[in-house]
C-alpha cells in the first residue's frame, strides 16, 4: 500500500451510455465510492446524441436491452421489434431510475485530461470546469462512435443556412417542410434519415462518394401478447446471442456454400431478405466473409434486388457498390431507402465523378457546379473506436500520452487493458469483442469481467493492476492474425479505422481495431485469463508473470 492520501473515489466511470449505466450498478452493489462522469447534458450516450430522424437499433430491441435484471426484463415492453431512438433514450432513463442510479452521474462533466500519478497509483482527473478529481481506477465507457467528423472542405463555417453533423442534430423539432436539404454521406445513419425525410423535405439532394450494400430491416410492432411470448424466451434468446459470433440470434447457416445448388443458396437468400435485422449478413453462408467467389455471387443477388427497386437503371447502378462486397463494411439495414430515389423531389449526386470542391454561403459546390441548400446535414461518420480516447489526453506511468502510444492503431491487453497505463480498464475498448458484436451483449460480458477483476483487487487489498507487456504484444499480434482471414481487411470501413476526414486515418493502413474471432471464442478467452488467476496482469508492481497465449 502507498503511503499518499487516499483517492477521492474507488472507481470513476467515464460516459454515462450503456456501458457506464451497467458499470456503475455492478460498483455501486458492491458498495465502491463512483462515480460516473458524462460530457453530455444527461445520461443515454449514443442514444442521447443521435436524434435524426429514423436513427433506431439494427438489433432485435429484445436482444439490446440489459440482461441483468429478470424483474426490468418483466416491465419492459419493447414496441417495435427495431426500436426508434426516442423510446431507447426512455429505457435507459427507465433503467437508470429504476436503481437510483442518476445521483451516481453527473453531467456537463468533461474530462479533459487524465493523468495516472505513479506515486500514488491512482488518477488524477481534470474536468472543463476546472475541478480536480482523484480516483484509484478509471473505467473508460466512451464509446465506438462518439466522435463525428466533419468533412474536410473549405468553407463549412460560412454556410447561412443551417447545417449539423448527424449526431448534432437539433433536440428541438427541425422544420423540413419545403425546405431544401442536402444530406452527405451514404453510410448506415445517411440511410436511415434519408429514407426517413424524403416525403418530408421540399427537395432532398444526396452527395454520395462511394455506396453501401444495404438490406431491408423489415421492423414491425411488437403486441403485448409477443411481448408476453418474449419474456418467456429471455433465457433462449439471451442464450442464443452468446452463441453466435455477432451476439445476435441469427446464426449462420452452417451448409457449405458450395455443398448447396446454385438454386438453394438462392432461395435461402430471397428467405433472409424477407426476414427482420441481420439474418441476410449473419444467418447467410460464413464463405461470404471468407470467400472472394462466395461473396461475389452473393453480392451479384443483392445488386439485382437494389435494380428492382430503383426505377432509374442509372441512379440503380449508383447505388451499387463496385469497391467492396456485401458484408465486408457493417451492413446498413433500411427502410424503403432504395424507393425514395424514385421521389421526383430525391435526387443523387456521384461525388465519385464530380468531387465536393467547398461550402459556400449558400450551399455546396462540386466540380460540376454550385447547389443551393436551406439546410447541410452532415452524415460523414465517426473517428471511430479510438477517437473518443484520442480526444482525452490519457497519460499513463512515465507520462506516456495513450494518443501516441495508439498512433498507428490500438495496442491492448484483451482490449481491456493497456500496458503502461495501470488501473485503467475498457470494458468495451478497441481490440474488445465486444466492439465487434451486438454491443450491450458485449458491454455486459466487459463489465462483468473488470467487476471481477475489481474484486479480485479489492480482496487482496492491491492498489494497482497493470497488463505486462508480453501479455499486451501477444493479444495484439492475436488480433492483427484474426483480420488475415477476413475479406473485411480490404474494405475502406470504420471497422479498419479508414475515415478521410481524420489526419493520419485515410485508406492505406489498417487499423485492428476490434476482435474477429466472434463473441464466444472471445468469452472464453477472457474467462480462461481470469480463472487462470488473471495471467498477464501484474498486480502491485509484482515481477511479471508469464502471459496466457493468446489463441
Ligand atoms: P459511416 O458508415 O462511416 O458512413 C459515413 C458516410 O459519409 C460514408 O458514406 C462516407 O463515404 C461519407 N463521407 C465521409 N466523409 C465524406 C466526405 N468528406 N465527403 C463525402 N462523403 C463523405 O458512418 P455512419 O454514421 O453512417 O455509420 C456509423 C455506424 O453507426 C454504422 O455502422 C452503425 O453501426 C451505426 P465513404 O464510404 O467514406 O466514401
Amino acid at each position: 500500500m502507498t503511503g499518499s492520501p487516499a483517492p477521492q473515489y474507488d472507481a470513476v466511470v467515464i460516459g454515462a451510455g450503456v456501458c457506464g449505466i451497467y458499470q456503475i450498478k455492478r460498483l455501486v452493489d458492491l458498495g465502491m465510492r463512483a462515480t460516473v462522469l458524462e460530457a453530455a447534458a444527461d445520461l443515454g450516450g449514443t442514444w442521447y446524441n443521435n436524434r435524426y430522424p429514423g436513427a433506431r437499433f439494427d438489433s432485435e430491441s429484445y436482444t439490446y436491452g440489459f440482461s441483468f435484471s429478470r424483474e426490468l426484463l418483466d416491465e419492459w415492453h419493447w414496441k417495435e421489434r427495431f426500436s426508434g431512438q426516442p423510446e431507447n433514450l426512455r429505457y435507459l432513463n427507465y433503467v437508470a431510475d429504476k436503481f437510483d442510479l442518476r445521483r451516481h452521474m453527473q453531467f456537463n462533466a468533461k474530462v479533459e485530461s487524465a493523468v495516472f500519478d505513479e506515486a500514488a497509483d491512482l488518477w488524477q482527473l481534470c474536468l472543463a470546469d476546472g475541478r480536480k478529481l482523484t480516483s484509484r481506477f478509471l473505467i473508460l465507457g466512451i464509446g465506438l462512435l462518439s466522435i463525428p467528423t466533419l468533412p474536410r472542405v473549405e468553407g463549412i463555417e460560412t454556410f447561412k443556412g443551417r447545417s449539423f453533423h448527424t449526431f448534432h442534430w437539433p433536440h428541438e423539432p427541425v422544420e423540413l417542410a419545403g425546405k431544401r436539404v442536402a444530406v452527405i454521406g451514404t453510410g448506415a445513419t445517411a440511410i436511415q434519415v434519408i429514407a426517413e425525410i424524403a416525403d418530408k423535405v421540399g427537395d432532398l439532394t444526396v452527395f454520395q462518394r462511394r455506396p453501401n450494400w444495404s438490406a431491408p430491416l423489415n421492423n414491425s410492432p411488437i403486441s403485448e401478447a409477443e411481448m408476453v411470448e418474449i419474456r418467456s424466451r429471455y433465457d433462449e434468446i439471451f442464450a442464443a446471442c452468446s452463441r453466435t459470433p455477432g451476439g445476435f440470434e441469427h446464426e449462420p447457416d452452417r451448409r457449405g456454400f458450395y455443398e448447396v445448388t446454385r438454386e438453394e443458396r438462392v432461395a435461402l437468400w430471397d428467405q433472409l431478405y424477407e426476414q427482420p435485422g441481420f439474418g441476410i449478413w449473419l444467418a447467410n453462408f460464413r464463405e461470404i466473409f471468407t470467400d472472394e467467389a462466395a461473396n461475389a455471387e452473393f453480392s451479384a443477388y443483392i445488386a439485382d434486388r437494389i435494380r428492382r427497386r430503383v426505377k432509374d437503371p442509372k441512379v440503380a447502378e449508383k447505388l451499387i457498390p463496385k469497391d467492396h462486397g456485401f458484408g465486408v463494411q457493417r451492413v446498413p439495414l433500411e427502410t424503403q431507402y432504395f424507393e425514395a430515389y424514385n421521389r421526383p423531389n430525391v435526387h443523387l449526386v456521384d461525388l465519385s465523378e464530380t468531387p465536393l470542391v467547398r461550402v459556400t454561403e449558400t450551399g455546396l459546390q462540386t466540380t460540376e457546379r454550385e447547389f443551393a441548400f436551406d439546410i447541410i446535414v452532415y452524415a460523414t461518420g465517426f473517428d471511430a473506436i479510438t477517437g473518443a480516447y484520442d480526444h482525452i489526453d490519457i497519460r499513463g506511468a512515465g507520462g506516456e500520452r495513450l494518443a501516441e502510444k495508439w498512433r498507428d492503431g490500438p495496442s491492448t491487453f484483451l482490449g481491456v487493458m493497456i500496458h503502461g497505463f495501470p488501473n485503467l480498464f475498457m470494458p468495451a475498448g478497441p481490440q474488445s469483442g465486444s466492439a465487434s458484436t451486438n454491443y450491450p451483449r458485449g458491454i455486459e460480458t466487459g463489465v462483468n469481467w473488470c467487476t471481477d477483476l475489481l474484486q479480485h483487487i479489492r480482496a487482496h487489498g492491491y492498489v494497482r493492476a497493470e497488463a505486462t507487456a508480453e501479455a499486451e504484444a501477444r493479444w495484439t499480434d492475436h488480433v492483427t492474425k484474426m483480420y488475415a482471414m477476413m475479406l473485411m481487411r480490404k474494405a475502406k470501413s470504420w471497422f479498419t479505422g479508414y475515415n478521410s476526414n481524420v489526419p493520419g486515418h485515410e485508406a492505406g493502413r489498417v487499423r485492428y481495431f476490434v476482435y474477429n474471432g466472434g463473441a464466444p471464442k472471445y468469452v472464453a478467452r477472457i474467462n480462461d485469463v481470469a480463472a487462470k488467476g488473471y495471467e498477464g496482469i501484474v498486480f502491485d508492481g509484482e515481477s511479471e508473470r508469464p502471459a496466457a497465449a493468446a489463441d
